[in-house]
């Protein structure tokens, strides 16, 4: 029998809506869902190859537990119930000798993080942590610094927008589809687009003006234009005297940043710094400069995410259209959003955070999500207590984690390794038993409430069965809890009953998303009104001046410490994205792999012609704490400074043949530094040698 199932991708994290037919039991066909404006039934490649996945051989297709030494791949196969068993029973043993704080949950965020978070609290370990540092943790407490909000309550109205500021935001390649189909559009209409990167990108080849910035000097950028936007009065004066605390200081701390000091640091021509300044300026309040996706780069990466919120301000473009806005909950629509696991009672949790996040030694980052890159120092130093056991649950920290030898170190002195993946990743190659996720296309899956300027909930239903032994996330949990004497905290039998739960007082049924995917509280965008904006900052205004950070002993307008550039010969390693692939998941898919199979290293012409480095020849590049060999790409569109290559490639788990052993692991040449206000890693503070083989 045919049928369209609407439900949400998962090929990636931004989890668009679409529309899957399925003939005869099998999926024969995914596109966008079309109901849903800016997606109107686009894909991006790695939606459209979910199909490829789902008929993938080579994901995982049953329990397995470990049979020889971590590592080395060999598995045997295991019931549910075994594998259950044998999970609960080593962790109830690990519980016992060293108390429920030894337990750590790491996870990429997602529909079913709900249950996770209850499951650690319910056992009484503070121990989550997520992938959010790792991607935009600095992003996160600079919101929070200025506005009082996190970042994911803040949007971007792309629709509107008169001129974009993109600071490596490589939109065109570091896919979220509505943003990108919106974009175009907005440019379309005569919006403009400035890039900054110090590699040419697809995104600078769509820019009406491309700088190829110095890399990690975004900074001092910024702070001349507002040296520029205060001096020549440029920025929107009413709004900023409403609104902003702190503008004085700003003044006195950008005077000596003039465009001509930023032209020595970036390399941008001070004349064309002014001439930004005065062109953002007259589009003025409908201007973004973007705060960035991955705001994971260097070590004073919240001065530099702060900076950017801070531009916007000047502009007036807070809570304005063309700007930034906040995202308003089905509450601001007369309202009622779908429940949570964690809105239980929990037993009190004395024993601190791994990470200390929150606490007076790391006070600024979000215990929410944790500091995942404290995690190997936790575990090798004991520090503040041993823990002895990690569930993986959609997340790989030996590829995410910069300095992949320290974090497996760190692995070894685990009792227990449990990994909740769909595929062969690293961490589960690594792990003592892997539970096996039915895939997106096989499972239904908690709400996904949508806050922003049209509140929304969407659904994702089940379009086949699960073709091998596998289950969802959130009754992989239960299971486990159940053994755990936890059972009552998941009030469910299938993930329809968690639905119908969730969905419990909001008065909409599992029904109602049969139409159109979604359901809408509303239908009109909702703007706060600009006199009265409910800032949650202590002063109730934008905190240039920042109590967050004043009161935790941190400076709010630190000096400028002027970037280093590589010494003996080396580059600056940076790294990103390619609109073919998502992040450490998808280089074993098989449309995907065929389309891309390894990642090069990006290298200046000059340099690489100064070391005898030819184009497709294989290289070493080393650092500090990894090395290894990829092969070089020698081109003019990157900076002298930096090398460049593609996050995700270098897999090391062998039945994922397709990617096993192919190009090379950032991680593995990462150094594990990070941003000690803001709590992102420093992923581009690693300096490598590169040589020819
Ligand atoms: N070295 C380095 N590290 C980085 C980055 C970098 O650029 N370089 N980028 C950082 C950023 S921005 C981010 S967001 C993080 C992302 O970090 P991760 O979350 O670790 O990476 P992902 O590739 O999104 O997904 C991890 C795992 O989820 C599995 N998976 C996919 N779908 C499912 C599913 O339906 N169920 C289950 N159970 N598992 C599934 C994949 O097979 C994969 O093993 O990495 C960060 N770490
Ligand atoms: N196809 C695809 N799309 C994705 C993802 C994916 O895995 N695949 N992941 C999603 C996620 S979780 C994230 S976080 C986003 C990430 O999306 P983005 O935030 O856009 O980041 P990256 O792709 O990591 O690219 C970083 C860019 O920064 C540039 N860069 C390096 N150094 C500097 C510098 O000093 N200054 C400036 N201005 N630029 C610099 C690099 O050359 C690179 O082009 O993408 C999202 N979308
Ligand atoms: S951006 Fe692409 S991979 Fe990510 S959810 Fe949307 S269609 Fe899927
Ligand atoms: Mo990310």
């Amino acid at each position: 029998m045919d049928k369209e199932v609407f439900s949400l991708c998962f090929m990636c994290s931004v989890r668009c809506p679409i529309t899957v037919k399925v003939k005869d039991g099998h999926v024969d066909w995914i596109e966008g869902n079309a109901h849903v404006p800016g997606i109107d039934g686009s894909l991006c490649p790695r939606g459209s190859a979910g199909i490829s996945m789902l008929y993938d051989d080579q994901r995982v297709q049953s329990p397995l537990i470990r049979v020889g030494e971590r590592g080395s791949g060999n598995w045997r196969k295991a019931s549910w119930e075994e594998a259950i068993d044998y999970v609960g029973s080593r962790l109830k043993d690990i519980i016992d000798k060293n108390g429920a704080q030894s337990v750590a949950l790491c996870e990429r965020a997602q529909l079913a993080t709900h249950v996770s978070k209850t499951f650690l609290k319910a056992l009484g370990s503070p121990n989550y942590f997520s992938h959010d540092a790792l991607c935009k943790g600095s992003v996160n407490t600079a919101c929070r610094s200025l506005f009082g909000y996190t970042d994911a309550e803040v949007g971007i109205h792309y629709g509107e927008t008169k001129h974009i500021v993109l600071y490596g935001r490589n939109i065109f390649e570091s896919i979220a589809l509505k943003e990108v189909n919106t974009l175009m559009k907005a440019l379309e209409n005569g919006a403009k687009l400035t890039y900054i990167d110090p590699r040419v990108t697809v995104t600078a080849s769509k820019a009406h003006r491309y700088w190829m910035i110095r890399p990690g000097t975004d900074l001092a950028l910024n702070y001349a234009l507002m040296h520029v936007i205060l001096k020549e009065r440029l920025y929107d004066a009413e709004f900023v005297s409403k609104w902003v605390h702190g503008l004085n200081e700003l003044r006195d701390f950008v005077e000596p940043y003039t465009p001509e000091w930023a032209e020595t640091q970036t390399g941008i021509p001070a004349g064309e710094i002014i001439q930004l300044a005065r062109e953002v300026s007259r589009d003025k309040p409908s201007v973004i400069f973007h705060y960035g996706y991955r705001g994971a780069n260097h070590r004073d990466e919240i001065y530099m995410r702060r900076s950017l919120l801070m531009l916007n301000a000047l502009m007036g473009s807070v809570e304005a259209k063309g700007g930034i806005f906040f995202k308003k909950g089905p509450g601001a629509a007369g309202g009622k959003g779908a429940r949570k696991l964690t809105e239980q009672e929990f037993p009190k949790i004395e024993a601190v955070r791994f990470d200390k996040a929150g606490t007076k030694d790391f006070p600024l980052p979000d215990p929410n999500h944790g500091v995942a890159q404290i995690f190997p120092h936790a575990v090798l130093n004991e520090d503040p207590y041993p823990i002895k056991a990690l569930i993986a649950y959609r997340m790989d920290p030996l590829m995410s984690i910069a300095d992949t030898t320290r974090t497996k170190k760190a692995l070894d002195k685990l009792d227990l390794v449990v990994t909740i993946d769909i595929n062969y990743s690293d961490v589960a190659w690594y792990s003592d038993v892997i539970l096996p996720e039915s895939t997106y296309l096989e499972r239904t899956d908690c709400i996904q409430q949508m806050n922003g300027l049209k509140p929304q909930m969407f659904l994702r239903k089940k379009a086949v069965e699960p073709r091998h032994d596998t289950l969802d996330g959130a009754l992989i949990l239960k299971r486990i809890g159940e053994k755990l004497g936890i059972g009552s905290y998941f009030p469910y039998e299938t993930m329809e009953d968690l639905v119908a739960w969730q969905l419990e007082g909001t008065g909409f049924t599992m029904a109602d998303f049969e139409k159109k995917g979604f359901v809408a509280y509303g239908s009109e965008q909702i703007f706060w009104d600009r006199n009265n904006l409910p800032f949650k900052t202590p002063s109730k205004k934008i905190e240039f001046k920042s109590s967050l950070l004043e009161n935790a002993g941190y400076a709010s307008f630190p000096t400028y410490e002027p970037v280093q550039a590589p010494t003996d010969g080396r580059f600056r390693l940076v790294v990103g994205r390619s609109a073919l692939h998502t992040h450490v998941s998808t280089q074993n898919v098989p449309y995907l792999n065929e389309l891309e199979r390894e990642n090069t290293l990006w290298i200046n012409t000059k340099r690489a012609g100064e070391l005898g480095i030819k184009n497709n020849a294989l290289v070493e590049v080393a650092s500090s704490c990894g090395k290894g060999r990829i092969k070089a790409f020698v081109t003019d569109f990157i900076h002298p400074e930096a090398v460049f290559m593609l996050h995700g490639f270098g897999h090391e788990a062998g039945r994922a043949k397709r990617s096993f052993n192919k190009g090379l692991s950032d991680a593995l040449i990462q150094e594990n530094v990070y941003d000690k206000v803001g709590g992102s890693p420093a992923y581009h503070d690693t300096f490598v040698s590169v040589n020819p083989l």
